[in-house]
């Protein structure tokens, strides 16, 4: 199973957004809040190169970006490779 990560907030409909296509496409993927654990934030910065919105989203360590990025990337089949769907 692909590494799936979600930076997320209690108050964030792409966050919502986000996990319901993951979940449309029967995926798990661990939730980590960055409004409860401050720490986590600096991490998601760090890790995404400063992109302070929520969701960062994260595939086996690969920086796929928000909400945005996750569907343009199903579209153009890019999701499918990151999850080791298609060779
Ligand atoms: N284009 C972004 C939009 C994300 C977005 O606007 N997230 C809101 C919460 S749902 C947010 O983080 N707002 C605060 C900010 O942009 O700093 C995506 O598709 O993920």
């Amino acid at each position: 199973m692909p590494k799936i990560e979600v930076y997320s907030t209690a108050v964030c409909p792409y966050c919502v957004v986000t996990k319901n296509l993951l979940k449309a496409k029967g995926l798990s993927w661990e939730e980590v809040r960055v409004d409860t654990d401050l720490a986590q934030r600096d991490i998601m910065l760090a890790r995404s190169g400063g992109r302070r919105s929520v969701p960062q989203i994260f595939i086996n360590n690969q920086h796929v970006g928000g909400y945005d990025d996750l569907v343009a990337a199903d579209r153009s089949g890019k999701l499918a490779q990151w999850l080791g769907e298609v060779a």
